[in-house]
């Protein structure tokens, strides 16, 4: 095991923590304010390859590892969530889907569009009912002579105002229930496709959310990606990258919680010393720094195990459920020990804390990832209805 990064690794570490000081710091705290998604920013994180990062080059993208990438997301994500969202939708749940499951047209059709920015893509997965229960899509698709018309609604779509291209899951056959859905790649550019924007966020002002009708939406009949059916699949394969890049975001905002906080504690005085000098205060800045060590290494074991194409769903949600719980620890301690002064947004710690609280909410609740382990734990699925469970549990279960 060596946990030492490589030189280009530091590189790409030390270029993204620049770019992220120099240019989305300052940046990130205006755009909360004025509620604005800022499509000039995007373009300059696309100019510094983060949109495609985990893209092979030969598709436009920068050809970065999953370990390489997680350390980028943690920058950005240090710096805005808001950004870091765009970094996670766009790379990890449409661009690498895109690559796993694309045909070679289909990847060399979109994919460098989206690596520059020039497109945008969102994905459809959440409906207004079905959250946590993905596979009980209402999204209806039906087939056409040409191709699929799709009707339904779709809820909490990051970028799904500005995109050019969704990725919808719809339901083809509902008596086959989750082996019934498929994925299509939708043309957001026409009139069926209906996205309006979600006010009253508690946080991610910056970052855009819509909420979708889908009126006739009309589909190419090669517009899926891989087999009517294998929507199901689609979707947690994304989410298996999606909240990778989730993860990776927090460890960005536990880290960034961690140095804040240690130089406000080392400036502020009271009872004629920094505050920094109390065990109170150290206590909390211990608590921080081991929260943001340990979901650092928990991204890394998942990145590196994507990198050796080795199941990794497990170590994901473990990951996921670990460092956003950890990050909104921390921003809620950074605030603590900011005091009065981290309750505006002259400092970063308020704007962390109001935008990590959809972490543990977003691409699978923190219940979700629990059951996730759990299941891999006992070999017992904890989400299926009785009916399914195993004779000796049923057998064991209260009348
Ligand atoms: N990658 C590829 N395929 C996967 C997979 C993965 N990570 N996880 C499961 N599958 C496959 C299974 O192999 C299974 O295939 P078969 O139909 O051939 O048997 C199928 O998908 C169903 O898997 P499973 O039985 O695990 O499905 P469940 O209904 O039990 O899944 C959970 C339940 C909770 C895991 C799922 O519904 C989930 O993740 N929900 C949260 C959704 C979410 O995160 N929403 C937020 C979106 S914000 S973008």
């Amino acid at each position: 095991m060596d946990f030492d990064l490589t030189d280009e690794q530091e590189l790409i570490r030390e270029t993204a923590r620049k770019f992220t000081d120099e240019v989305v710091w300052e940046r990130a705290r205006e755009n909360a304010r004025r509620h604005h998604f800022d499509r000039d920013l995007v373009g300059l994180i696309a100019d510094q390859g983060y949109l495609g990062a985990i893209v092979p080059q030969e598709y436009g993208g920068a050809g970065l590892d999953y370990l390489t990438y997680g350390i980028v997301v943690e920058e950005i994500g240090r710096g805005d969530s808001a950004m870091r969202t765009v970094i996670s939708v766009q790379t990890s749940l449409v661009c690498s889907t895109l690559l796993k499951w694309g045909t070679e047209e289909q990847k060399r059709h979109y994919l460098p569009k989206l690596c520059t920015g020039e497109w945008l893509g969102c994905f459809g997965l959440t409906e207004p009912d079905t959250g946590s229960d993905a596979a009980n899509q209402r999204t209806r698709a039906r087939r056409t002579d040409d191709g699929w018309v799709i009707n339904g609604a779709k809820m909490w779509i990051s970028m799904g105002n500005h995109a050019k291209v969704a990725l919808v899951f719809a339901q083809t056959d509902p008596e086959l229930k989750h082996r019934g859905l498929a994925c299509f790649l939708v043309d957001c550019d026409q009139p069926g496709f209906q996205p309006s924007e979600i006010h009253g966020k508690m946080g991610l002002h910056g970052s855009d959310t819509a909420a979708i009708a889908l009126d006739d939406v009309h589909v190419p009949a090669d517009a899926i990606l891989g087999e009517v059916g294998d929507g199901f699949k689609v979707a947690m394969s994304a989410l298996d990258s999606g909240r990778y890049s989730v993860a990776a975001g927090c460890v960005g905002i536990c880290q960034g919680c961690v140095e804040e906080s240690v130089s406000y504690a080392k400036e502020r005085e009271q009872f004629g010393r920094p505050i920094g000098a109390f065990q109170l205060v150290q206590a909390m800045l211990a608590d921080m720094k081991v929260r943001a060590d340990a979901s650092r290494l928990l991204v890394w074991r998942a990145g590196v195990l994507k990198d050796q194409g080795r199941p990794n769903t497990l170590e994901t949600s473990i990951a996921k459920l670990y460092a956003t719980e950890s990050a909104v620890e921390c921003a809620n301690t950074a605030i603590q020990v900011h005091g009065g002064a981290g309750y505006v947004d002259d400092h970063p710690v308020e704007r962390w804390f109001r935008d990590v609280r959809v972490t543990t909410l977003y691409e699978g609740t923190s219940q979700i990832q629990k059951l996730i382990i759990g299941r891999a734990l006992t070999g017992l699925n904890a989400l299926v209805g009785d009916e399914q469970l195993p004779e000796p549990v049923k057998a064991a279960a209260p009348a």
